[in-house]
């Protein structure tokens, strides 16, 4: 287990519930879907969207946000909220997919697309995975594949309004194929690296890939 992500108190219970799900195995129904079929196995459709998180939620203004894009690139680039939204704006509508069984579809996301910060950024060679870092701690990692994909965005909108932080705002990862644990909220970094480090999740039973169609939720 990592001793550099915060043990709060008040989120201990969920944490150690959420382990105890990844030892359990609950949720499996040991049935892939394929794709075109829209609802993930094991999965259920909400309307609302449930709030997740480790139960702290860093309080950032816009105007004191901060986004590091380094590591294995050929240019370190530092957005404060003005140089974000001065980027081209993206928009996007996918589906959410939580490991606890909820999804939610039809998000209309806007902000900057994945693709965008890679071609400002230019990941060298090496460059292989992606960690996400955020303003409470956490942490997730994903392949440079699945960050440098169509509908991966880092998000500032939802259904034309501002991101509320409670679900991550000002800025959070969206990166709808995978479940919704790899979707960062509060992103303040992103690495680029040559090998790969689990995250906050991954370190404690979750997959370290997540598809929801093959049922990638623990490790
Ligand atoms: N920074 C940060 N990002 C995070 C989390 C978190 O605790 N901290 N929780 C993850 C999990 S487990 C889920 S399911 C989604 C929940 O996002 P939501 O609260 O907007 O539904 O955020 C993910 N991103
Ligand atoms: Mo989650």
């Amino acid at each position: 287990m990592a001793d550099d992500t915060p043990e709060h108190p008040a989120n201990a219970k969920l944490i150690a519930s959420k382990q105890q799900w990844a030892r359990d195995g609950r949720l499996l129904t040991g049935a892939a879907a394929p794709r075109a079929q829209r609802l993930p196995p094991g999965q259920r459709e909400v309307r609302n969207w449930p709030v997740l998180d480790l139960g702290v939620q860093p309080q950032v203004p816009a105007d004191r946000w901060e986004l590091r894009i380094d590591g294995l690139v050929e240019h370190p680039t530092t957005w404060n909220w003005a140089d974000f939204r001065r980027q081209p704006p993206f928009q996007d509508v996918s589906d959410i997919h939580c490991v606890t069984s909820w999804s939610r579809y039809d998000n209309h996301w806007e902000g900057v697309s994945a693709r965008h910060i890679l071609e400002v950024v230019r990941p060298l060679p090496e460059a292989r995975h992606v960690i996400f870092h955020s303003y409470d701690g956490y942490t997730t990692n994903v392949a440079l594949p699945v960050f440098d994909d169509a509908d991966v965005l880092l998000a500032h909108g939802w259904e034309g309004e501002p991101i509320t932080t409670d679900h991550g705002g000002p800025v959070r990862v969206i990166i709808p194929k995978f479940y919704f644990w790899k979707s960062a909220k509060w992103v303040n970094r992103i690495e680029f690296v040559a090998e790969d480090r689990p995250g906050f999740w991954e370190e404690r039973g979750y997959h370290n890939e997540g598809d929801p169609w093959t049922e990638q939720r623990y490790s």
